[in-house]
């Protein structure tokens, strides 16, 4: 780490805070706009995230060391051999939101401007395509009309489809604070889990699945009927709204059908709509419980058509806000990195086409949309794609049906992966792997939810061969031009030099109804670049003049239409995100307290269906695609924040953290047809009990994996925790086929269902313990922080004992202390602590980083109720 103090993003979600790096540690940067020094708990880890196990130092072919330039004259001899006998269409680059503004626009630059093929899809496919779409179809440009501080602004915000609580917590937090502030600023959370995020609302509306489009269509109706539409904004700024006003006329819209409709308490429903309809400050939140759906799109528009029709935007306070995941999700989309884009918001129009060829200076330039990230997967595995480079993603867990995914990289001829470990499951498929700088090792820019341009700065010097990903598209880049041929467009000598062409490109849209500018930092010095202070683009209020960027300047309604409903389904398959792991666990997986809070595959299920199901908690069930032959074993847990035929599952568990227990094997590949963005959240499948005949923990460093049927890992400080299962008993004497016990001294001790292995060294004289392995006929819960305290510690009869009664589950709460509910629960009950401040005083919990006091608020709200009752 450098001496200075520099100032940086954090990699992670899209609200983008300042972090601040310096000699003491990394904290939040007090002097950013969008976090004022506050981190989250993914935030607060990121210096231990530095410590990555696995780093990848060298580019490799075939799993052997080379230089990176005969790693990058095979790549690009490949894509030109590839061009050359079939077509540019046999090529494919399949990149992320995580990737620098600079990486995105000369990857961008590689493949539709030097390559001649719109090949170039994103993880974003999977995340913000739908906003994209309804954000074109609506404003005539991917524009988010609102700012963070209409959050302070507004006088209700709606977050539907969001876990914002745990998914953008910073942001949470400012909502939080503006609630203190402004005791008549109300809440309302439309989400069918009763999420951290509902439990805190105001409202909690638990829709079925999918049902947003009949939910804002009956708004709409209600003010309609109620005559509170802005019939001026309508006339003066939009166009289509006869004929959405002919669809939410239709009986289905009524309150009283919609309520039984949707199952949603109808006081509560009118409730809702009322406050909508009288509240002129309006902010409406969405995030992937609208996107990621067969009619995200759709959905995306029934929420902006709501705040058109009432002239709810542009304005402080009011707007539809579609919040991004990652770091440059929004970065992304400028510099237009999606298929169906060509470049800074444009798209494959005659026009555009002409001027991004004359700013490029190729007549190569790719003249209509490419394949999206499913679409060029199914592409890849009929082995029309020749050449795939795929960087920082993981596609082959993030992607739907992803035994397909794996199969068709399998069966495509070269596959490049630009990564930061060699232990990702995407580098298994790499025939060249390129090693990545990750965060802290390379430099750019970033724009968060808000349009915020925010730089990422370089704090480490990269170890071994690491390159940034845009210097390995800058290699490749300018050996293709040689290739073919053509005069060479890569001639980059930094990150600011890239950025000044990319800025400067962005003038293309000065003369055109299009409000994406960032031309006037096209002269902008590297002193400048260096010293770049977070900047947002569009103003202080985009779309205030209620001009938008179609030509005549209005913007559209448009009619969405309802998908088929999984009500009915025997079971819905909701997933989605844990507060503490990122994505497929790659940067977060091995931080101990980050890997405590779930600590192995989990699906939860209603209480209710559990027990008709006769599962009891913490057993393994089985859950299958009706469509494949693919199943996936995962511990049940009951939550009552799902309704009766709906289970959740986050998708994070991935690697060795999740062996074979990953849920996007199962997911259909159904998408959007529209945007192409995955339906990740409503999903049939089946659930069936698992046979086990054992359950089995170990503690240690050194456990022997087996075929079980079921295997998890869990990174923990002092040692490994391996959670399987197996349909076939596991006698005692298979103790020296687990675990390492076999070369230490042990103890085998019956204990109830099951037996325990206690290993331990002699040193001087003392037994050290090493390892702890239990198997049980039944699921072992105990809280495995207790026991992985006990290892290296002097083995005593009592901490024998202690270990052997260690057997109770309970769950984390605080990551950053480590305090578990039981512990808050106890200090309530003990009448020590009767509020949040003197938790916090006392356990330290929700001290840190604050994400979890959104739960501490509700353990200690459900302790005073049950008071309440008692009373
Ligand atoms: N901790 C953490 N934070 C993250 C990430 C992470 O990996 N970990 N990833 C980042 C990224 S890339 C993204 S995209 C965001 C995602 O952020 P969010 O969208 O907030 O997170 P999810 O958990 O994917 O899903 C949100 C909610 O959608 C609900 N939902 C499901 N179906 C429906 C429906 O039909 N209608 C409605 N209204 N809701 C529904 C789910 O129950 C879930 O609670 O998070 C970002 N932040
Ligand atoms: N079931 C289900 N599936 C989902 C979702 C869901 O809600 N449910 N959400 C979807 C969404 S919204 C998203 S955004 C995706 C996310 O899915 P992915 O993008 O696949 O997930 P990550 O784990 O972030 O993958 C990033 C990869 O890049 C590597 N990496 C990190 N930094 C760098 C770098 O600087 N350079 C390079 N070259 N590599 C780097 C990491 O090691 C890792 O392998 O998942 C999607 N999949
Ligand atoms: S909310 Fe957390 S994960 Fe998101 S940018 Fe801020 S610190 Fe990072
Ligand atoms: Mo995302």
């Amino acid at each position: 780490m450098t001496k200075e103090c520099t100032r940086t993003a954090c990699p992670y979600c899209g609200v983008g805070c300042g972090v601040e790096v310096n000699q003491l540690g990394i904290t939040g940067d007090k002097l950013h706009p969008a976090n004022k020094g506050v981190l989250c708990v993914k935030g607060s880890a990121l210096a231990e995230s530095l410590e990555m196990p696995s780093r990848l130092l060298y580019p490799k072919v075939n799993g052997r060391e080379v230089s990176w330039s005969d790693a990058t004259d095979l790549i690009a001899k490949a894509y030109f051999e590839a061009i050359d006998h079939y077509d540019a269409d046999a090529t494919a680059m399949y990149v992320s939101g995580q990737l620098l503004t600079e990486d995105y626009y000369l990857a961008n630059k590689f493949m539709k401007g030097v390559v001649g093929s719109a090949n170039i899809d994103t993880n974003s496919r999977l995340c913000m395509s739908s906003a994209v779409v309804a954000h074109n179809r609506a404003f005539g440009e991917d524009i988010v009309p609102v700012n963070y501080s209409d959050i302070e602004d507004a006088e209700l915000i709606v977050i539907c489809g969001a876990n914002t609580a745990w998914t953008h917590p910073v942001l949470y937090r400012r909502i939080q604070q503006a609630k203190q502030r402004n005791p008549n600023l109300k809440v309302v959370v439309i989400d069918p889990r009763e999420t951290v995020t509902a439990q805190q609302g105001d409202i909690h509306l638990p829709l079925p699945n999918d049902g947003d489009i009949a939910l804002f269509n009956g708004l709409l109706r209600y003010c309609m009927d109620r005559a509170v539409l802005s019939r001026d904004y309508i006339a003066q700024h939009t166009l289509g709204f006869e004929e959405l006003s002919q669809t939410i006329q239709l009986p289905s819209y009524r309150i009283e059908a919609l309520s039984e409709r949707l199952q949603l308490d109808q006081e509560l429903l009118s409730k809702f709509y009322r406050w909508f309809a009288t509240t002129k400050k309006t902010v409406t939140l969405f995030c992937q419980g609208v996107n990621q759906s067969q009619s995200g799109a759709d959905k995306a528009n029934s929420i902006i058509n709501a705040h058109l029709a009432t002239g709810k935007i542009g304005y402080p306070g009011a707007g539809p806000f579609s919040i991004t995941g990652q770091p440059n999700a929004m970065g992304g989309r400028e510099v237009g990195g999606l298929a169906n884009q060509l470049a800074v918001h444009r798209g494959f129009d005659s026009e555009s086409i002409g001027l991004v060829s004359q700013f490029w200076q190729t007549t190569r330039l790719a003249t209509q949309p490419g394949l999206k990230a499913v679409e060029m997967f199914e592409a890849v595995e009929r082995g029309d794609i020749k050449v795939i480079w795929i960087m920082a993603t993981n596609p082959v867990v993030s992607m739907p049906d992803s035994q397909f995914i794996r199969k068709a990289l399998e069966k495509c001829p070269l596959v490049i992966v630009s990564d930061v470990t060699e232990d990702s499951d995407i580098a298994q498929y790499a025939d060249i792997l390129l090693p990545a700088a990750g965060w802290g090792e390379k430099q750019g820019m970033v724009t968060n939810s808000e349009r915020m341009l925010t730089r990422q700065r370089q704090f480490i010097k990269p170890r071994g061969e690491i390159k940034s990903d845009w210097q390995a598209i800058r290699q490749v880049g300018e050996k293709l031009c040689a290739l073919l041929g053509v005069e060479n467009g890569f001639d980059f000598n930094s990150e600011a030099a890239v950025f000044r062409e990319y800025t400067a490109m962005t003038g293309l849209n000065k003369e055109s109804c299009l409000l994406f500018d960032l031309s006037h930092y096209a002269d902008i010095s590297d002193e400048e670049y260096q010293a770049w202070q977070p900047t947002r683009w569009g103003g202080k209020q985009p779309l205030a003049n209620g001009k938008f960027s179609f030509p005549d300047r209005k913007a559209r309604f448009i009619v969405p239409h309802e998908p088929p409903s999984l009500n009915s389904a025997a079971w819905w398959m909701n997933t989605g995100r844990q507060r503490d792991q990122w994505h497929t666990m790659t940067r977060t997986g091995y931080i101990p307290h980050l890997a405590a809070s779930e600590c192995e595959p989990t699906v939860y299920i209603n209480t209710h269906s559990a027990h008709s199901l006769g599962l009891e908690s913490n057993q393994l069930v089985e859950v299958r695609s009706p469509t494949t032959t693919q199943r996936v074993i995962a511990k049940a847990v009951q939550d009552d924040a799902l309704s009766r035929n709906q289970l959740f599952m986050s998708m994070h568990w991935a690697g060795k953290y999740g062996g074979d227990s990953q849920i996007n094997a199962l997911l259909s590949r159904e998408v959007d047809p529209l945007s192409g963005q995955p339906a990740f959240k409503s999903q049939q499948v089946e659930l069936l009990p698992v046979n086990v005949k054992a359950y089995g923990l170990y503690i240690g460093s050194k456990f022997q994996q087996r075929d079980f049927i079921y295997q998890s890992f869990q990174c923990e400080a002092k040692s490994e925790v391996w959670r399987f299962a197996d349909s076939q008993t596991i006698a005692k004497h298979d103790v020296a086929t687990i675990g390492d016990v076999h070369s230490q001294r042990r103890v085998l001790l019956d204990i109830d269902a099951g037996w325990l292995s206690v290993g331990y060294d002699e040193e001087n004289g003392t037994n050290i313990l090493r390892s702890i392995l239990l198997v049980s006929t039944q699921p072992i819960t105990s809280d495995v922080s207790q026991l992985v305290n006990l290892i290296g510690q002097i083995l005593t009869f009592s901490s024998l004992l202690s270990i052997a009664a260690e057997y109770d589950a309970s769950e984390m709460i605080c990551s950053c202390f480590r305090v578990t509910d039981k512990q808050i629960s106890a200090a309530l009950k003990s009448g020590e602590c009767q509020s949040v401040s003197q938790l916090t005083n006392k356990l330290k919990c929700g001290s840190n980083c604050g994400s979890c006091l959104p739960q501490v608020e509700g353990l200690v709200d459900s302790y005073i109720q049950t008071l309440t009752i008692t009373k």
